[in-house]
Parts: structure tokens; sequence; C-alpha cells
């Protein structure tokens, strides 16, 4: 964009959100332009703060009318590089469309705006005796908004499913600044093809979602039991999966002997295994005479602490995949077999058969992902369970996505976004 006008536009940007939400000073802006990880970090215009539904239009029309191009951003969590600007694109920042709406308590559901983070919308519904369905790690930053556009997963999709399985409605706004609302949470619609529907998943690039009507569930009787326990195989892990547990979380020695180093937490278990499984359960789940086990809430800590823990260490290659369940230990034995360089870090959801896929001090980033997604591909998993395709894993979705759906994507954004101003980065890696 030439200097003259960009500064059109940022002047007209100005004009509607205001003269303090239009950050282009390099401190007040960094946040915003580096990834959570470290691994990517762009050149933005300028990051613009929109405070209404109204100012998202206004600021889309006034970027689309000038052929400036947008990175819809909520938390900037996200773990594969399409929340962030990579040429010099506008940055727009969902955080102020945050509000809560009052429970509906007769239909369960909540309108809640794209920037709530997910922590403050469980507060909202545990005040409300209620429960939302989807929890992760980054639940201070990871906004709604955010985990719609990545149908983000968490640790009790095994019990309430994925983001898509908690959303009854959306407002977007489209590339061109039309608004779609849907909020009205009618628990059973059928009047044709939904196009909000289309826009979860889809990481900022068909619309921005700027609110968001979300089923919840009734509160926990009583708090679930947490427990911890060492097992020799993953598929040992899966026979604890049963009609009680909430969650059901693995991580491998390498990730319990980091953690306990970085958060000096004590050795959990007395033993040392290849893996762990942590267990969320209604109840106590059948064990084995020679199991080796603990029951306590504080054991989330050695799962929740994995991320931070190896980000600690370096900028780590992060994969996260799945694979068919009965394949689960094919895949831990061949990654290991890889013999990558640098250290390789085993967690994951095991229920959805979900890996992350860790590698920290390999000098060669890009030659981690095409060996690992190779063996995905070749043990019938997927490149992306839960943190979505970004610009991490463009090139590998253009060439593993079944050719007529690429087809039809294509198509998707073609009539949705013709001018490619919505993150053109990601998926169609421009
Ligand atoms: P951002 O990072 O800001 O954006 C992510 C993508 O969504 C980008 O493509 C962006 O353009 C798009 N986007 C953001 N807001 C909007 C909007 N309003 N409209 C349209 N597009 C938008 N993920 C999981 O799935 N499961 C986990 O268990 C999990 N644990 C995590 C733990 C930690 C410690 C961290 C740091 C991350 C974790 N994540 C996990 C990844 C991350 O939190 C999720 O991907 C989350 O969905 C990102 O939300 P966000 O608001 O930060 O989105
Ligand atoms: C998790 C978090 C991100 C990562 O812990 O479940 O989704 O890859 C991940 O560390
Ligand atoms: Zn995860």
């Amino acid at each position: 964009m030439s200097s003259r006008s960009e500064e059109a536009v940022l002047i007209a940007l100005r004009g509607i959100v205001g003269e303090p939400h239009v950050l282009t000073e390099p401190d007040m802006v960094a946040g915003y332009l580096r990834d959570w990880t470290g691994r990517w970090s762009g050149h933005g215009a300028a990051v613009v703060r929109p405070g209404s539904v109204e100012e998202v239009q206004e600021v889309v029309r006034i970027c689309h009318g000038s052929g400036v191009a947008v990175v819809p951003q909520g938390g900037n969590t996200g773990l594969v590089g399409g929340s962030v600007p990579h040429h010099g694109e506008v940055v727009l920042s969902l955080r102020r469309l945050d509000r809560l709406e009052p429970i509906d308590t007769a239909s369960r559901s909540v309108t809640a705006g794209a920037g709530a983070t997910i922590g403050a919308l469980q507060e909202h519904a545990r005040r409300g005796g209620l429960r939302y369905g989807v929890d992760l790690a980054s639940r201070d930053s990871a906004t709604i908004g955010g985990t719609i556009a990545t149908n983000a997963g968490g640790t009790h999709v095994v019990s309430n499913g994925d983001t898509r399985r908690q959303v009854m409605g959306l407002e977007v706004v489209l590339a061109n600044g039309t608004r779609l609302s849907g909020l009205e949470g009618m628990p059973k619609i059928s009047l044709g093809p939904d196009p909000l529907q289309l826009v979860i998943g889809s990481e900022g690039t068909l619309g921005v979602i700027t609110a968001a009507r979300l089923r919840l569930l009734p509160g926990e009787a009583a708090a679930p039991l947490v427990i911890l326990l060492a097992v020799k195989t993953l598929g040992e892990g899966l026979e604890f999966l049963g009609p009680d547990v909430r969650a059901i979380e693995f991580f491998d020695r390498a990730c319990l002997e980091a953690v306990i180093e970085h958060r000096g937490l004590p050795r959990p278990l007395p033993v040392e295994s290849p893996f762990y499984v942590l267990i969320e359960s209604g109840d106590i789940p059948r064990l084995p005479e020679d199991a080796v086990a603990v029951v306590d809430p504080r054991l989330w800590a050695y799962r929740e602490s994995i991320t931070e823990t190896i980000s600690a260490l370096g900028v780590p290659v992060k994969l996260d995949v799945a694979l068919p369940l009965d394949r689960v230990d094919d895949f831990a034995a061949a990654v290991h077999d890889l013999a990558l360089e640098g250290d390789t870090y085993l967690y994951g959801h095991l229920a959805e058969g979900n890996f992350h896929v860790n590698v920290v001090g390999s000098r060669d980033p890009e030659a981690v992902v095409d060996r690992v997604l190779e063996l995905v591909v070749d043990l019938g998993g997927v490149i992306a369970s839960e943190h979505g395709v970004g610009v991490a894993k463009a090139d590998w979705w253009r060439r593993t996505t079944e050719p007529s759906i690429l087809d039809f994507q294509r198509h998707v954004k073609a009539a949705l976004d013709p001018d490619r101003i919505l993150n053109p980065a990601v998926f169609w890696g421009e």
C-alpha cells in the first residue's frame, strides 16, 4: 500500500474507531504482530480495535474499498500462524467486543461478543449454575471468536464435543461489510443451508465473527475426580474410556520430566513410565489391580503446564494431528523412530487420537513438519485436529485435501471474499 494511500486509510479508520484504537507505534503493535509461539512475526499496516459490530462493518468496508487485507484477531493464542499479518495486512482486533449477555436459562444458552475470553464465559456460566462445554489452557486469552474460527477442541471434547457443537448461532461481517446475523438461539431450525456454519473453522478467511449464541450445559452436581495413571501404552489408556469420563488426556515421560523441572512440581507417581493418562471422571473408573494411580484435582497442573514449559525451552515446531485410535501406539513409536533432531514431546487428547507433537531444537523446522505429517497421512490420520491450518500447514492442506473438497472450498472463498482481503495467507497461502 503506498504511503499516501496508507495515510488516507489510517485517517478514515481513526474516523470510525477513534484515534486511540488505531495503533501504529511499534511498541504498541508488537504483541499483535508476533504469534504466541514466536515462530511467526509479521509486519502490519496497523492494529484497529473496533468497539461495535457497526464499527467492524465500517472498518471492513474501508479496507475492502482500499484493497487493504485484514487479519481478524482474538486473543492471539493461535498456534498455526493464522492470527498475525504476513504481508502488511491490517490487524482487526475483536477484543473490545467482549459483552456477555444475561443467560437464557430456559434454553440454557447465552449470547457472547467475539472478544469475550473463554475464561470469562466459563465464569459467567458458573455464576448462572451452568457451564460452557469447551475448556483449554489458553482460556484466559483465547476468545469466543477465535475458538469458533479455529473450531477449537480442548480437553472436554470427549464429553461435550468441539466448539462447533456449542454454537447455536453467529453474527458475522463479510468481506464487503455485510452483516449476517443469526443470534436468536432457537434450539431447532430448518430454514435451508446455514451460511453461518461455514464460518466455523474458517480461520478468519470467510468472515469476521462479531458475536455468537452458545449452548450451555448443566452445572456438575459434584466436582469430578481427577486421576493420573502410569500406562505402558496409549492403548492401555484408552481402556479407561467410559460414560463417566469428562476428559482423558495423555503425555509422555519427556513432558512430565520437563514440567517437574520447569514448574518445580513434586513427582506425582512413584514410577517412571512411557506415558501418563489424566482422567477426569464423574466416578472412579475401573482400575486394574496393579494400577499405579493418584487422585487429586491439582493433577491438571501437570497437563496444563506442558505448553508453556516447552515454550520456555525454545521455539517449538508444533504439530497438532489426529490418528485413528487403533494406530495411536504405532504413531507414537514411529515418531520416535524418526529420530528427529532436537527433543520430541508427545501429549494431547486421547479419546480423539489427537497428538500434539512438539519438537524443540531442530535446525530444519520444515523437515520436521514434512516427516511427521507424512507419517500421519501414511497411518490414515488428519494433519490438523483442533488448531487449524493457518500458514503452518497451508501447503500440506492444499496437497492432502480431497480435490473435490478443495474445489468446493475455493468456490466458497471466491463467493464470500472474491478480492481475498480476509486473512489471505491462511489456507491459500498468498
Ligand atoms: P487468535 O489466535 O487471535 O486467532 C486464531 C485464528 O482465528 C486466526 O486465523 C484468526 O484470524 C481467527 N480469528 C480470531 N478471531 C476471529 C473472529 N472474531 N472472527 C473471525 N476469525 C477470527 N487450541 C485447542 O483447540 N485446544 C487446546 O487445548 C488448546 N490449548 C492451548 C493452550 C495454550 C497454552 C495456548 C497458547 C494455545 C492453546 N490452543 C488450544 C490454541 C488456541 O488457544 C486456539 O487456537 C484458540 O482457538 C485461539 O483463540 P484466539 O482468540 O487466541 O484466536
Ligand atoms: C494442548 C496446546 C497447544 C500446544 O495443550 O492441548 O492444544 O500444542 C494444546 O502446546
Ligand atoms: Zn490440544
